[in-house]
């Protein structure tokens, strides 16, 4: 047996450790709404930044608004037509767009509200923004909330997200990183990301979800990745009601193995928050501690770090939750009770930064979750050891042009494995991966 059920000890931070952390919020982003009755409420994100800010971990990080990302960014990754159209369209003229409405797939799921573009410009800016500072070595962490939306295709909209802001992100960080590993713990199957990068070794995307029954179908233990990507996707496909000692015991020797496989120089965490007890749309039965331990336990390997949002339907839990991880990628643990904040009637009756798990029953059976860990182990022994790329320079950043001070800044700069990253500028001629 390769599955052992592990204790969940608690969680611990180290105070000395300093690492940076830039953390990337647009104050526009909580007003998108996407219509009455719907699950996804841009307004979490507010909520929990007001959480963030009245812990004080101001006082830890560094704050940014990132430029909103633009049609030329967006089309590093999706079509020119898709992203053309969701600049257009509107909900006054969507009449006019019946035909490229079932082509783009926008509808029921993703609704075409207002500012759906801007709104999606404001996520992949904070994931691509986030993206270049890490290449540049401006911090060793960086956080974007309003970022995640693993479900988005190259020309098509998908369970609530229109623009992957995680490929594109991802796309940013292979200019200068050979190997990226791409993390999900969101309830559902990170798809979008999944199929971007398929068929490349250049990122190993891992996915742990719900499957059986569940949108969006895709994401079975057998599926691994095709041609040089054989081997670089990894499902874990798991049943109702998994709790805190179970996902632990399955997700640390995963992401362990990963490591030492894969070694990866940069890696994505996409957090989102529909994984927890009580969750509109999920069926797993984690506490708040459970999905921070992942965020823990990948922080822990010292890389180069992206975290983004992604689901997460009970706004109030969503909240709690990334402002608790917010706190451990600053190495503080937060007081369990809440600071007054802008939202605190939503916290009630205990108004404690806790999400407890219930007494739902655990489907996952110790010899399924055995089987999966057999088989994912054996599929990253058949990859081939940490595999390199052909070294070229990067060209320069737009943004850099010019600012020789800065950059001279940049080149004294040898912490964090910014200078590992210099060292290694990777963009193979004419493509991204
Ligand atoms: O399962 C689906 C649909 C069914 N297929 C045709 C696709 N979608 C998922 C997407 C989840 C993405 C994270 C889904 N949609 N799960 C729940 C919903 C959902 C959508 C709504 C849209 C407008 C929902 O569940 C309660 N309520 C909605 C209410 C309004
Ligand atoms: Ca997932
Ligand atoms: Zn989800």
């Amino acid at each position: 047996m390769v599955y052992e059920a592990k204790p969940f000890d608690p969680i611990t931070v180290n105070p000395r450790d300093k690492r940076r952390v830039a953390y990337f919020y647009d104050a526009d982003v909580g007003n998108y709404n996407y219509g009455a009755g719907h699950p996804m409420k841009p307004h979490r994100i507010r909520m929990t930044h007001s959480l963030i800010m009245n812990y004080g971990l101001y006082k830890k990080m560094e704050i940014y608004r990132a430029k909103p990302a633009t049609k030329q960014e967006m089309c590093q990754f999706h079509t020119d037509e898709y992203i053309d159209f969701l600049s257009r369209v509107t909900p006054d003229n969507l009449d006019m767009f019946k035909k490229e409405s079932v082509k783009f797939n926008v509808g029921d799921d993703t609704p075409v509200f207002d500012g759906v573009y801007e709104y999606s410009s404001i996520s992949g800016g904070g994931s691509m923004e986030g993206a270049a500072r890490l290449n540049r070595g401006k911090c060793d962490v960086a956080i974007n909330y309003a970022g995640g939306l693993h479900h988005a295709k190259k020309s098509e909209a998908s369970g609530f997200c229109y623009l992957n802001d995680i490929v594109l992100g991802i796309i940013e960080l292979l200019r200068y990183h050979p190997r990226v590993l791409y993390i999900d713990i969101d309830v559902h199957h990170g798809d979008g990301v999944e199929e971007a990068f398929y068929t490349t070794d250049r990122v190993m995307t891992c996915s742990f979800h719900k499957y059986g029954e569940f949108f969006p179908g895709t994401g079975e233990l057998r599926d691994i990745g095709v041609g040089k990507g054989k081997h670089y996707a990894v499902n874990v496909p798991l049943r109702d009601g998994i709790d805190d000692a179970t996902y632990k015991s399955v997700f640390e020797p995963v992401i362990s193995k990963i490591m030492e496989w894969y070694q990866p120089s940069a890696v994505v965490l996409q957090c989102g928050g529909d994984s927890l007890s009580g969750d509109r749309l999920g069926c797993f039965n984690l506490s708040i501690r459970g999905h921070a331990n992942c965020v823990n336990y990948v922080k822990s390997f010292g890389i180069p770090m992206m975290v983004v949002g992604g689901g997460g339907y009970t706004m109030r839990n969503v909240a709690r939750t990334w402002c608790f991880e917010t706190g451990l990628l600053n190495n503080v643990i937060l007081d369990p009770e809440l600071p007054y904040n802008d939202y605190y009637e939503y916290y009630g009756p205990d108004y404690k930064l806790d999400v407890r798990p219930s007494n739902m029953f655990n489907v996952n059976s110790p010899e399924y979750l055995d089987k999966i860990l057999q088989s994912v182990f054996t599929n990253l022994e058949r990859t081939k050891y940490a595999p390199s790329v052909q070294l070229n320079s990067v060209p320069k950043d737009p943004e850099d042009l010019g600012d020789v001070e800065e950059d001279e800044q940049e080149a004294k700069d040898t912490k964090g494995g910014s200078q590992y990253a210099r060292d290694q500028i990777v963009e193979p001629n004419n493509e991204f991966y």
